[in-house]
């Protein structure tokens, strides 16, 4: 399954696209790219430094929840492919989870220095220097997350793409308007998937899916959760009426 921000919706994280959302009070080019940091890196880095104080505040809801308690479940044969970078779902205590574009709550050296690892976890809010160096060479930090114009990890690809040879892909809170992301439920679909769409508003991908549940994630997902558990209780009641 794969999540966008309208997973973090109800826990107060803006979304991008809906009406207040990040993209409407700022500019793709001048904030999520290598050029925009390139150009400008104090202004990126105040609007992540801004972003990661709004996040830290925030907490997982119902539908973070619910998917936590079924990665723990069902892992290894559950994969959380997420889109969001607000550790909301690390923060749930999901299991294997795959973070498409990386992490607010990462740094990385922006000239790549070979002393420093390709990413590190950094979670002071507010961060201690603006913008922040790498411990490093001290050149300049940039977030750990993938910006407009950047490849995915290969590694993180592998991952997502091992994941899609499963029989149900759920689709949940995302526009579907970003690729390569957006071209994961497709290619699951290929190779033999249910797919399944869950989001309170149609969308523009919406007729390539086996079913669009309307809804917001939080009470989907919770009312799912309830439905598997009478399920599971009562199949497994018939399984020991079999056996008495
Ligand atoms: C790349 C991290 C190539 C940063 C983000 C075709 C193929 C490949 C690439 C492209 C392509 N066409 C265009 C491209 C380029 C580009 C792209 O897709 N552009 C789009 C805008 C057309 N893609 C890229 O640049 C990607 N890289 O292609 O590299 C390459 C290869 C080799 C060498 C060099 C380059 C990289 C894209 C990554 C961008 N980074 N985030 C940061 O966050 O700061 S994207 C950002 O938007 C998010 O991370 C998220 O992934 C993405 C999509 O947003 P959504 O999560 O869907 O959020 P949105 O607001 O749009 O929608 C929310 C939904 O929730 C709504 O539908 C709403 O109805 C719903 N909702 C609301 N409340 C609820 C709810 N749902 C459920 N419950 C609720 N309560």
């Amino acid at each position: 399954m794969i999540t966008g921000a309208g997973v973090s919706a109800a826990s107060g994280v803006p979304t991008f696209r809906g009406e207040d959302g990040l993209w409407s009070s700022f500019r793709v080019e001048d904030l999520a790219t290598p050029e925009a940091f390139a150009r400008d890196p104090d202004l990126v880095w105040k609007w992540y430094a801004w972003r990661r104080e709004l996040v830290s505040a925030c907490k997982p809801n119902r539908a973070h929840e619910v998917l936590a308690a079924w990665s723990r479940r069902r892992a290894p044969r559950f994969t959380l492919i997420t889109q969001n970078v607000d550790g909301l779902h690390e923060r749930a205590g999901t299991r294997n989870l795959v973070r498409f574009h990386g992490s607010l709550w990462e740094l990385q050296c922006w000239k790549g220095c070979a002393k420093s690892p390709p990413r590190w976890r950094e979670e002071t809010v507010p961060l201690r220097e603006l913008p922040p160096r790498c411990p490093h060479c001290r050149g300049l930090a940039r977030p750990g997350v993938v910006w407009f114009g950047e490849p995915i990890d290969p590694a993180v690809l592998e991952a997502s793409l091992a994941a899609l040879d499963c029989d149900v892909f759920l689709v949940v809170g995302t526009s579907g308007l970003v690729y390569p992301a957006a071209g994961l439920a497709d290619e699951a679909r290929l190779r033999g998937a249910f797919t399944v769409e869950i989001n309170p508003e149609p969308t523009e991908a919406g007729d390539r899916f086996d079913l669009s549940i309307q809804g917001p994630a939080e009470e989907v997902l919770d009312r799912l959760d309830a439905r598997l558990a009478d399920s599971e209780e009562s199949s497994s009641g018939s399984r020991f009426n079999s056996s008495q």
